[in-house]
């Protein structure tokens, strides 16, 4: 099976599996063990923040950022088409008592201008913002990246207006490598960033949450109440260690390979492609010109051996990850071809 499904169903290395077996551990409730420690030092430099937390999911990591941003009953601003409004099971709600308020973007990116008009002072008739959320990159509108002028003016107009800023950086590796920068200097103007090992790192489970040390401290008890207390949790730290280290270089040929794919796709009647020049590892195509329902398209795309879902009645997305190479992209765009032959 060619797995174009998402970045999280990569298998760990060898290199991972060989540190994760080796791992010194101890138990991280009481915070001994001295890989996590490690990991967390090690995504506190790389973040540029003071301190870091390793929790079990992205999921994890938003849900308790956003709760140490805001009050019960503030509203956090985010894209309509966020990771955090749609995909985390209102956590947002149900753990911060916030509610979202979204903002359409044509790219997932978040502006002053398209933010200021969401912005609302407490009243009679409005609960306050309590905290914006950007996501870099953005998943549902493709991949796409922050240009870091943009992070820095949102986030110091945010500040001006005595507001803190959450960077869901599920990916932000990739935008690092689309932008040609470092991942500090995207991380550098919010308050707290949530970056995934397990995404296209590669590492078998985690993300991490960085920020100023007395949030991530406030965070830690935050970690434990969601069941997050994950004790001799260096056998995973150990993996994510490595992916910090070993991955980042590689992202480049997946966005190549993305772009590939986009092409491919671009040039079959009746398909479209969001944005046409995919910038990272995340390609969406529209294939309403072709009559095909998306889920149809799926389930024909698995019989012939690739796996890709369907976000929408006729939109897919198909994610390049490090288990899939350039000829894997080549027969999985063959596939298509033919799964849509006569539509
Ligand atoms: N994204 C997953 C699905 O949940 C859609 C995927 O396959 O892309 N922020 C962003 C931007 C994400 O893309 C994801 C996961 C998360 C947060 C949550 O991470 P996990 O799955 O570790 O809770």
């Amino acid at each position: 099976m060619i797995d174009l499904r998402s970045d999280t169903v990569t298998k760990p290395t060898p290199e991972m599996r060989r540190a994760m077996a080796e791992a010194e551990v101890g138990d991280d409730v009481y915070g001994e063990d001295p890989t996590v420690n490690r990991l967390e030092e090690r995504a506190a430099e790389i973040t540029g923040k003071e301190a870091a937390l390793f929790v079990p999911s992205g999921t994890m990591g938003n849900t308790i950022a956003i709760k140490c941003l805001t009050r019960h009953g503030q509203e956090v601003i985010c894209d309509s088409r966020g990771h955090l409004l749609n995909y985390e099971l209102s956590m947002t709600a149900w753990f911060a008592g916030c509610l979202i308020r979204p903002v359409d973007t044509p790219d997932g990116i978040l502006t002053w201008e398209r933010i200021a008009p969401a912005i609302r002072p407490l009243g009679p008739h409005a609960a306050d913002t309590g905290c914006i959320e950007l996501e870099n990159t953005h998943n549902m509108a493709g991949g796409t990246v922050y240009p870091p002028e943009v992070l820095r003016d949102v986030c110091a107009r945010a500040h001006a207006l005595g507001l803190r800023v959450h960077l869901d950086g599920a990916r932000i590796f990739n935008a690092a490598t689309a932008c040609g920068t470092s991942v500090r200097e995207l991380c550098e103007p919010a308050d707290t960033v949530m970056f995934c090992l397990s995404k296209a790192l590669g590492a078998p489970v985690g993300s991490m949450l960085a920020g100023p040390r007395d949030l991530i401290a406030q965070g830690r008890l935050y970690r434990k109440r969601l069941g997050g207390g994950m004790r001799q949790a260096g056998v995973l730290a150990a993996a994510g260690l490595v992916a910090l280290e070993q991955t980042p270089p590689k992202l480049a040929e997946d966005h190549a390979n993305a772009r590939l794919l986009a092409e491919g796709l671009a040039n079959l009647r009746g398909v479209r492609v969001d944005p046409a020049v995919p910038p990272t590892n995340i390609v969406i195509f529209d294939i309403s010109g072709t009559g095909l329902p998306a889920a149809e398209l799926s389930s024909r795309l698995k019989a012939r051996g690739v796996l890709i879902n369907p976000i929408g009645p006729s939109v897919l997305r198909a994610v390049t990850h490090y288990d899939v190479r350039r000829a894997d992209c080549v027969r999985a765009l063959e596939a298509v071809a033919a799964a849509l032959a006569g539509h």
